[in-house]
């Protein structure tokens, strides 16, 4: 750690760093929610599928993200599980409009919760139900009990409703991200 990071760490200014997974199924909206948490100039204009994953930024009031955005491809997802043990939080997007998979975004968010490295821990889970703005989008009520959220007794985890184009919904998530995090911390 460099002089500056020291002294502006103990001026209070520097903000704490926590290291994020972003997970669910491929076309769910990961990269795009993450983009649009970017500073306007530091988005990205043209949001490709993710090959393996990526490591982007970006910050809160109080804390600075380190967020591993997952590509959420089939034959990418036995990578999560590697990183598992290091993050602090999970951010999981689910497509409010994929009703066809939302059985298999189950499935993956089963085996999530199952994993030794997450199973024993009170990681926060922040859900976005995303891609409100489509026609057959169902509520985030509705994903809520698809998922059976409500069996996860032993984590803090909140979902909210998202346009990930738009931007819509996402402060109210990272906010509620950011509390957990401090809560956990003090
Ligand atoms: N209508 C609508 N489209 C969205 C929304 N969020 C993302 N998309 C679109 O969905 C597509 C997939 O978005 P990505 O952010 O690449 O999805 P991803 O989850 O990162 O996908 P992988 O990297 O393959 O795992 C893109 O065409 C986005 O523009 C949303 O809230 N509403
Ligand atoms: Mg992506």
């Amino acid at each position: 750690m460099g002089l500056l990071d020291r002294l502006s760490g103990l001026l209070g200014l520097k903000k704490k760093e926590v290291h994020v997974l972003c997970l669910g199924l491929d076309n769910s909206g990961k990269t795009t929610i993450i983009n649009k948490l970017k500073p306007a100039n530091a988005q990205s204009q043209d949001i490709v599928p993710t090959i393996g994953f990526s490591i982007e930024k970006f910050k809160s009031s109080s804390l600075s993200f380190t967020v591993f955005d997952m590509s959420g491809q089939g034959r990418y997802r036995n990578l999560w599980e590697h990183y598992y043990k290091d993050g602090q939080a999970i951010i999981f997007v689910i497509d409010s409009s994929d009703r066809l998979r939302m059985v298999v975004a189950k499935e993956e968010l089963d085996t999530l919760l199952n994993h030794p490295d997450i199973k024993h821990r009170r990681i926060p889970i922040l859900f976005f139900a995303n891609k409100m703005d489509l026609r057959d989008a169902v509520t985030s009520v509705k994903v809520s009990q698809l998922l059976c959220l409500e069996n996860i007794k032993d984590k803090p985890w909140h979902i909210c409703a998202s346009d990930a184009i738009k931007g819509e919904g996402l402060q109210e998530g990272v906010d509620w991200l950011q509390d957990q995090i401090q809560t956990a911390k003090t």
